[in-house]
């Protein structure tokens, strides 16, 4: 065989069908038709080196339409990636492979999970920002790499991809690389059936430069990439190809996109290549020969390993890059001690932009911002400064009215590593990031994630903005911390949890004003998920189960009832999630055997594990109202005389 990038490609396209045969499940139409692009790419400019695969300053790349994953593991296993071997490509999306049906991060080599589509373009933007903000940081001397990815049609028809398109024009991020698959096919058939758009033209309307080659055509697509390498703006290579590119019959149709080829087609495309070995055999001399260019890279790895040994800040410099944050217990402490002697009541937005004003000063890598929205999230804070096109220095990002890109922006970020990113929206459209949570939490990104406005607190804005199941729906979403504070204390103290957590949390901040409920904060309640706020003196004839605002609605409940001789408990659930990992017995110590009540301003649902026959649950099971928001409580029945009411209810029973 002979020792070039074409053999390289028919290789890659022989694995790849070879390997989705064998496991009679997967995509070869992707596959065939991408190989000489990914080819060029790791062969000729990746830079990287296959036995490293996590090097910071290595180039990033995306397969955004991850349906090519048959692909990127015949290629992993062509560079010598570690964990990628014969055995893994025959075990192609069977159980606790390394090679699962769309590429997920937890195999070597491969960047950033994939699968559902457009996702994958729009955490590559974020993955290209982080880039820059790092450059910016450090110098170009310690970070200075490039972000490829590849799309496909499908890719570009969702939504998510314009927003992130927008946001990687305004940026000019010169070091984004896109590769587009153009073979104007999906799964249903021709593109045409869906869409009539100029996809050049779109991006070109956001400031990209777009280059076009054939993407069967090694010197066309070198050629481009060539062009993209010293690029001003991002770039969208637009190449054309056939879907299935190589197999006789089924090459050109959509019916190629998504079932094994079939005994007699995969026959005729290894006739088509020249194919004469057994399925799975490469000759160990093209083997050596692929490795080698798997490891071109490692020249340059160790002359950036020799500059960061240089660097003066080198211990600075490699904890930001293995996610090691500055010691922040003191600020903690710090914080809470000044809510706890002032006592003001804060609305749980503001005191969680108090702390978070403290956090940017202690954590130089941090970087967030919010969806239009900086002054209700108070997200952006005295020591915010706006990230510009033209200087990277900042800290705050405005993501402008794009709650899907800014998920998936801020997945990006903090997959690349090196920042600690936060995004924020009013609580009520995180759905229109739901897709971005999901896939953050699936490849444990750690993300701050701070959404304002919780319930029907909002009050005028009326019930489309009210959140009701926004909390039970993401709480079934698992690895994801969803964090709803009682007061500016729980705020502090959900803060320090998150930090410490190795996964994405969410903060649910109310947007009205909430008392100080806390009597101490010695230790941190929030980091048990939930615990007893208020113990009675004498034995409880009733507990209260709440978070966020309806605890002060509880205590205040509680105290009326204490003073009618009625004494009761109320539990404080700032962490369902970490409330649910806690032993049964302690929680169930916690709750007592008591009758419960629970009060949410949002669905039940959260609560009926908790709920027996004896137990009543307070919530709102329907979409909000219009009106003034103690109108709204009351309307709902969440004041203290109607709580105190069904208390004295259930105490009966
Ligand atoms: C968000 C999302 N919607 C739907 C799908 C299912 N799906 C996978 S591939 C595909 C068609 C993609 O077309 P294209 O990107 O052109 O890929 P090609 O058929 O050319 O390989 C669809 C609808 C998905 N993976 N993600
Ligand atoms: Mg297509």
């Amino acid at each position: 065989m002979k020792h070039d990038l074409q053999t390289m490609a028919a290789t890659l396209r022989v694995l790849a069908a070879d390997m989705i045969e064998k496991a009679n499940s997967g995509h070869p139409g992707a596959a065939l038709g991408m190989a000489d692009m990914a080819a060029v790419l790791y062969g000729q400019f990746l830079k990287f080196d296959a036995d490293d695969a996590n090097w910071f300053d290595r180039d990033r790349v995306i397969f955004s339409n991850g349906h090519a994953s048959a692909l990127v593991y015949s290629l992993l296993y062509l560079m010598g990636f570690d964990k990628m071997n014969v055995a893994q490509l025959k075990a192609f999306r069977q159980l606790d492979s390394f090679t699962s049906g769309h590429p997920e991060n937890t195999t070597p080599g491969v960047d950033f999970s994939t699968g559902p589509l457009g996702q994958g373009i729009a955490s590559a933007v974020g993955m290209a920002l982080a880039e820059k903000i790092m450059a910016a940081r450090w110098g170009e001397d310690l970070v200075n790499h490039k972000t490829y990815c590849f799309v496909g049609d499908g890719c570009l028809m969702e939504g998510i991809s314009e927003e992130a398109i927008e946001l990687a024009g305004l940026w000019n991020l010169n070091k984004l690389i896109v590769l587009w698959d153009d073979n104007n096919i999906t799964i249903d058939g021709k593109t045409d059936i869906a869409t009539k758009t100029n996809i050049p033209m779109r991006f070109k309307a956001s400031g990209w430069q777009v280059l076009t080659c054939n993407g069967l055509n090694q010197n066309s697509i070198k050629k481009a990439l060539k062009n993209a390498q010293k690029a001003k703006v991002p770039t969208l290579i637009d190449c054309k190809t056939i879907i299935g590119y190589g197999a006789p019959t089924k090459a050109g149709l959509s019916k190629v996109h998504g079932s094994p080829l079939g005994a007699e087609e995969l026959n005729g495309l290894k006739k088509k290549l020249n194919w004469t070995y057994p399925p799975f055999e490469i000759p160990s001399d093209f083997l050596d020969w692929t490795y080698e260019l798997g490891r071109r890279g490692a020249f340059d790895r160790e002359k950036w390993k020799m500059r960061v040994s240089n660097y003066p800040a080198e211990d600075d410099f490699r904890n930001e890059i293995r996610g090691r944050l500055p010691n922040t217990e003191a600020i903690f402490k710090q914080i809470k001690q000044k809510f706890l002697k002032e006592k003001v009541d804060l609305a749980t937005r503001k005191s969680s932009q108090i702390v978070l004003n403290e956090l940017l000063k202690a954590i130089p890598n941090m970087v967030g911002g919010s969806a239009d929205l900086a002054a209700s999230n108070l997200t952006k804070t005295e020591n915010s400064k706006v990230i510009q096109y033209n200087d990277f220095s900042g800290n705050y990002i405005n993501f402008g009215i794009r709650e899907h890109a800014m998920g998936a922006i801020t997945n990006g970020i903090a997959v690349h590593e090196g920042l600690m990113p936060y995004a924020s929206t009013f609580f009520v459209f995180s759905d229109y990031m739901r897709p971005a949570l999901r896939l953050g939490a699936f490849m444990h990104a750690k993300a701050l994630w701070i959404f304002t406005h919780d319930s029907i607190g909002v009050g005028e804005d009326g019930p489309t903005h009210q959140p009701i199941e926004q909390m039970v729906g993401l709480q079934a979403i698992p690895n994801l911390y969803i964090f709803r504070p009682a007061d500016s204390i729980e705020v502090a103290e959900s803060y320090e949890v998150a930090l410490n957590l190795n996964k994405p949390s969410a903060l649910v901040l109310s947007r009205q004003n909430l008392p100080v409920v806390r009597r101490d904060c010695n230790i941190n309640l929030v980091r048990q998920g939930g615990y007893l706020l208020r113990t009675p003196l004498k034995k409880r004839k009733v507990t209260f189960v709440a978070s966020g605002s309806e605890v002060s609605l509880a205590i205040k409940a509680s105290d009326l009832l204490a003073e009618q001789g009625i004494e009761t408990a109320v539990v404080s659930v700032p962490c369902y999630k970490l409330f649910m990992e806690q032993p049964e017995k302690e929680r169930n110590q916690i709750l007592g055997k008591e009758p419960r009540l629970f009060i949410d301003s949002g669905s039940a649902f959260s609560w009926y594990p908790f709920k027996r026959e004896i137990d009543k649950i307070l919530s709102i099971d329907t979409f909000g109202k219009s009106g003034p928001a103690k109108e709204v409580f009351a309307d709902f029945g969440l004041t203290v005389e109607n709580v105190v009411k069904i208390a004295k209810k259930v105490i009966k029973k």
